[in-house]
C-alpha cells in the first residue's frame, strides 16, 4: 500500500479560540501550529488565514505572509491554500491565494448546507470558473466533495475536459447538511472513484478518527486538524493540531502504514512542481 499522506487543516474559517484556544489567528501562531503538525507527520498544510482578531480573510497579502512564515520553518511542506474561504465570500475574493501560485489548493465541487441559513455555494459555473483559474496557473487542485453528488459533478466535468487528471479527491464528511461519515458512506464514495484517482478523508467532528482509520485501512489518505474537529477524544479538547496528527500517526502504526514525507506525497499525488 502507498505511504499515508497526512494533511493538517490547522485553522479553518469557522472555528474560534473560544472553541479551542489553539486555533491560530496570527502569522506567528499559524507558523507554530503548521510547524508542530509537520514535525508530527503532516506533509500537507491545508491553509486558511485570519486577521489577528480571528476574522477569516482570503487576503492575498495575509496568505503571502503566512506561506512565507511556514516555509521558513518547514521549507519542503506542501501548502494547500483554501479557495473555499468562508461562507458568503465572492468567488474572486476566495481565489486570491491562487495569485501566489501555490503548488496545490482546494477546489470545492458543489454546494452544501452549513446549518441554519448558511449555504456554502459552489454552482456548476462557479466550479468551472475556479477550475480554469487553478489549472491555468499550474496549481494542483484537491477536489473537495461534501457528498456523492459532488463526486458525480466532478466526473461529469472530467468528461467535459474541465477537470483534469490526476484527480485527487477529499471527502469532507459529517458537515451539518452534508453527507454523513459512517463506514457505509465512506465505502460508497470510495467505490465511486475511478481506479487511478487518489483520495483523502476529512471527518468532521466525531467522524474524524473513525474515518481516518477507514482510510488508513483502505489505502486512502487522511486530513485532520482543528478546522474539522477540536477534540482528541470524546469531550476532551485537543492540545493543538500536533496532537490530532500524532493520533493519526499512531493509527497508521497500528495498521502498519508508513507516513509519507512531502516529497513522497508529491509523487503519490502526481504534483509536478514548476
Ligand atoms: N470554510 C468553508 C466555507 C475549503 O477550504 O476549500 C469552506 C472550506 C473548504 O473550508
Ligand atoms: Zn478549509
Amino acid at each position: 500500500m502507498e505511504k499515508l499522506i497526512i494533511t493538517a487543516a490547522i485553522c479553518g474559517a469557522e472555528v474560534m479560540k473560544v472553541h479551542n484556544e489553539y486555533v491560530p489567528y496570527t502569522i506567528a501562531e499559524i507558523q507554530s501550529e503548521a510547524y508542530k503538525a509537520y514535525i508530527a507527520g503532516a506533509s500537507i498544510i491545508h491553509l486558511h488565514v485570519r486577521e489577528d482578531d480571528g476574522t477569516p480573510t482570503q487576503n492575498k497579502v495575509r496568505f503571502e505572509k503566512a506561506i512565507k512564515a511556514i516555509k521558513e520553518v518547514c521549507p519542503d511542506v506542501i501548502i494547500q491554500p483554501s479557495t473555499g474561504g468562508a461562507v458568503g465570500m465572492t468567488n474572486d475574493e476566495r481565489l486570491q491565494p491562487t495569485e501566489l501560485y501555490p503548488e496545490m489548493c482546494t477546489l470545492d465541487c458543489g454546494s452544501v448546507n452549513f446549518g441554519g441559513d448558511e449555504v456554502f455555494i459552489n454552482t456548476e459555473n462557479d466550479i468551472i470558473y475556479f477550475a480554469e483559474k487553478i489549472y491555468e496557473k499550474g496549481i494542483f487542485p484537491e477536489l473537495e466533495c461534501f457528498g456523492k453528488m459532488h463526486v458525480d459533478q466532478v466526473l461529469n466535468l472530467y468528461k467535459k475536459g474541465i477537470i483534469k487528471e490526476p484527480m485527487h479527491f477529499s471527502f469532507v464528511l459529517g458537515v451539518n447538511g452534508g453527507q454523513s461519515g459512517t463506514e457505509r458512506d465512506f465505502i460508497f464514495l470510495k467505490e465511486s472513484l475511478p481506479n487511478n484517482a487518489t483520495y483523502s478523508v476529512a471527518g468532521i467532528g466525531k467522524f474524524e478518527f473513525s474515518l481516518a482509520e477507514l482510510a488508513i485501512i483502505h489505502g486512502g489518505h487522511v486530513r485532520v486538524g482543528l478546522e474539522d474537529n477540536i477534540y482528541i477524544s470524546k469531550g476532551v479538547l485537543a492540545n493543538g493540531n500536533e496532537e490530532l496528527v500524532l493520533k493519526v500517526v499512531e493509527l497508521a502504526k497500528t495498521h502498519k502504514r508508513e507516513i509519507a514525507t512531502p516529497e513522497e506525497a508529491r509523487k503519490i499525488l502526481g504534483i509536478k512542481r514548476p
